[in-house]
């Protein structure tokens, strides 16, 4: 027995969720930070990635927000989703992000802009240039290439591959002694910006080794796993958090290429991160929050229009398998779809964005919710997840002005439309 399809009506009754952007916990939907101040405290507005992927973007993003600095927000295309906006490439011709622009004054590159933050309002525990940081940025830069050799490069061998991960390895040896030199789970005695530094790419380091090589980060490394687990304790770091399955998809076009050793385990692992379950894999530590269910279900009430949109699944159908998806959600009963839709609901499921649509938690809710609805009917993947560009992630189909806007540059012509 499958339960009936709760309608609009009855699933926005539910929704429970009143986010507090501005001075509430730590999230990527805020345009504006005041952390309990006042606008005309703002000094600061941080230029970022509209998909909360960018790493850079994220070091800098999380030194604002430990440091509790008010700011705004402005949201950029990266070049790999869409179209860059005219307005920033004459602000900054490369389009590069992130940038800052501190008291009206324009700084690019991550380390100045973090620099230029210090000198303003003073570091985040040591200094970025101070003698106890300056080894232990380098090291990450270490550890960002032996990262960077083994997963962005293809190998002739398996001789050449294995070499790779013991570069890799021994490097993980280094900032393992590196955070057993203190007493605390930190690189420092106390939590400082050299953690800021080391969060954006060894988050990533943990979600792609995992999928791409078979490789736990997390789990084989005492070090690393009680820094993770003192991470979590951040409502910081937690609203900057991403998923597996959205940094393993979106890593290929940043990258250039990631590339799979084909080892059983790895295979094991991308069956897991891809079809899931999603709860318990090691991208996230912490205990679930109570209202991650209600969460999923607030955001994807907000973007709902343009979710049906565009799926590849006839709107009216996919309307209905979307509410199946939602009363499951929230109910934890089955509900059937209508036959056609289990690939536009695994569509939707593919395209959920860790932190940028929901938090991790409510993320992989969402993505059980769908792929328990789609298997009562079918077992029809979506359009493969492209790995050259992410276009089928636009931010300007989701733009609140979106009508108005011109064509779009890629299209998503080979959706419905
Ligand atoms: N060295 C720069 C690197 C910044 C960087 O590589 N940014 C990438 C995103 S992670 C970018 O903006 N690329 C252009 C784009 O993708 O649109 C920094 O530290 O700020």
């Amino acid at each position: 027995m499958t339960t009936a399809p709760l309608t609009w009506p009855e699933l926005e009754a539910l929704d429970t969720i009143q986010p507090e952007r501005v001075n509430g916990p730590t999230n990527a939907q805020a345009r504006l930070r005041l952390f309990g101040q006042t606008e005309a405290d703002v000094r600061v507005t941080l230029f970022r990635d509209n998909h909360a992927w960018c790493p850079y973007c994220q070091k800098v993003w999380l030194w604002l927000e430990e440091k509790q600095i008010p700011y705004r927000i402005e949201k950029v295309t990266m070049f790999c989703y869409g179209q860059k906006e005219a307005w920033y490439k004459k602000k900054v011709p490369s389009g590069m992000l992130p940038a800052v622009e501190l008291d009206g004054q324009l700084i690019t590159e991550s380390d100045d802009i973090l620099i230029a933050l210090e000198r303003a309002f003073g570091p985040l525990g040591v200094a970025m240039q101070s003698p106890q940081a300056m080894p232990l940025r380098r090291l990450e830069r270490l550890l960002f290439r032996a990262w960077c050799s083994w997963l962005c490069q293809p190998v002739r061998s398996a001789r050449q591959e294995q070499f790779n991960r013991e570069q890799f390895v021994e490097v993980v040896s280094k900032v393992e002694a590196a955070l057993a030199a203190t007493p605390g789970p930190y690189f420092l005695a106390d939590f400082s910006v050299v953690d800021v530094v080391f969060t954006p790419y060894v988050e990533r380091m943990n979600a792609s080794l995992f999928y791409y090589k078979g490789y736990s980060m997390r789990e084989e490394n005492p070090g690393f796993a009680a820094w993770f687990e003192a991470m979590e304790t951040r409502p910081t770091y937690r609203g900057t958090q991403s998923d597996f399955h959205t940094h393993v998809h979106d890593l290929p076009p940043q990258m250039g290429g990631c590339w799979e050793n084909g080892e059983d385990q790895a295979r094991a692992n991308q069956q897991r991160v891809d079809q899931g379950p999603w709860l318990g894999l090691p991208d996230v530590g912490y205990a679930e929050p109570e209202n991650s269910r209600e969460e999923a279900l607030h955001r994807v009430l907000k973007h709902r229009e343009n979710i049906v949109r565009v799926n590849p699944v006839d709107s009216q159908i996919f309307d209905q398998a979307l509410r199946c998806a939602l009363t499951t959600l929230m109910q934890g009963e089955p509900c059937k779809p209508p036959q056609g839709s289990d690939g536009g609901l695994r569509y939707l499921r593919d395209r959920i964005n860790v932190p940028r649509d929901m938090s991790i938690y409510a993320g992989k809710r969402l993505r059980t919710a769908l792929e328990a609805t789609a298997s009562l009917v079918g077992d029809a993947q979506g359009p493969e997840i492209p790995v050259r560009n992410r276009y089928d992630q636009n931010p300007a189909d989701f733009a609140p002005d979106r009508e108005d806007s011109p064509t779009l540059p890629f299209g998503l012509n080979w959706l419905k439309r």
